[in-house]
């Protein structure tokens, strides 16, 4: 007997079994196929958590689902994933806030430089009133369900060569790498640099070689990436509170049972608490880190970037895309 009636042979001997009531129904059927996608390098937490997330379900579910972890843009590259998660190619990501902008204008107050205080503050306008709204509208737009936002970490700007910063003006002419969107590409040039789109895979080279002057991200990324070993200083400038979403495809969402889907959601949740944590305290202690490795730290004067970029983004069309008094609920979120 080939391999393949084998294989049928026992697939059907298991339905017989199920059918009679011999076997558990989980261990006859198929496991529900939960394949992930993102950019993020291993030793980055926000690709670690992946595996919290397998784990939490692996013990909560057992047999159920077949999590299937692809790292580095290996299986979708950045920023494919929300159009994968579409077509019923991907059930998994975590989508930025740039992600969900291209196709809901109203998200671009999240992309927007100086909107988002501080980590605390994204956690309690994602997780209250503000977060429901918003996320209702990626729902309805995208066919998604976001189950959690998680902290990437405060961007800053990490740059090849030092250069005295303190406002954006001292950017000027500096080629500096952003993600490959327009929403992305706005936020450097209000920054004041000249904004050169790059995926996420191919900055270290490019760092490397000298094809771009710097980018930008937060420091748990530039130390897992590696970025320290071929850039010189950073500077500062916490120019962006980022945030990407733990997000489901709604067809395979809406497929679920409901003590399936609490307990995806639970699965999420750690995810998201590992990650946050362990950023967070990482973020703190990174200052040090860079300095022992050689790389200048700068304190530019962050009043005038807040300054410079909120102005940028209030007298461009974004801000007329954003819902009535949003600004004033996030400001107002305590
Ligand atoms: C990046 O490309 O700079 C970025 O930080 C953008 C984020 O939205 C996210 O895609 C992230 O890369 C990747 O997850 C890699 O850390």
């Amino acid at each position: 007997m080939n391999a393949s009636l084998l294989r049928r042979g026992v697939l059907a001997a298991g339905a017989a079994l199920a059918l009679a009531g011999w076997l558990p129904a989980a261990q006859a059927q198929t496991k529900v196929p939960l394949r992930i996608s993102t950019p993020a390098v291993p030793d980055d937490w926000h690709a670690k958590m992946w595996t919290v997330f397998k784990d939490s379900l692996d013990k909560s579910a057992p047999g159920e689902f077949d999590v299937q972890i692809n790292l580095n843009a290996s299986l979708f590259k950045q920023g494919a994933e929300p159009a994968a998660m579409a077509r019923g190619n991907l059930e998994l990501a975590s989508i930025s806030a740039f992600d969900i902008a291209k196709l809901i204008p109203e998200f671009s107050i999240f992309t927007a430089g100086y909107v988002i205080r501080d980590p605390q503050h994204q956690q309690k306008v994602f997780n209250g009133p503000i977060g429901d709204e918003m996320f209702k509208l990626v729902a309805d737009k995208m066919d998604v369900t976001v189950l959690s936002t998680i902290y990437l970490g405060t961007r800053e700007v990490n740059l090849r060569d030092v250069r005295n910063v303190k406002t954006p003006a001292d950017l000027k002419g500096v080629k500096l790498r952003m993600p490959g969107s327009k929403e992305w590409l706005f936020l450097g040039e209000a920054l004041g640099a000249t904004a050169t789109p790059l995926a996420f895979g191919e900055v270290y080279l490019a760092l490397k070689t000298g094809t771009i002057d710097g980018q930008d991200n937060p420091l748990p990324t530039v130390r897992a990436a590696k970025f320290y070993e071929v850039t010189k200083q950073v500077v500062m400038t916490h120019h962006l509170v980022d945030g990407i979403f733990i997000s489901i495809a709604n067809k395979s969402w809406n497929a679920l049972t409901p003590a399936q889907r609490q307990k995806v959601k639970a699965a999420a949740q750690a995810a998201t608490a590992y990650n946050n944590e362990n950023r967070l305290k990482e973020e703190a202690q990174l200052v040090d880190f860079f300095k022992q490795q050689g790389l200048q730290v700068a304190t530019p004067d962050v009043d005038a970037f807040r300054k410079t970029v909120l102005q940028a983004y209030m007298s461009s069309d974004y801000a007329k895309t954003w819902p009535k008094g949003m600004i004033d609920r996030i400001n107002a979120t305590k």
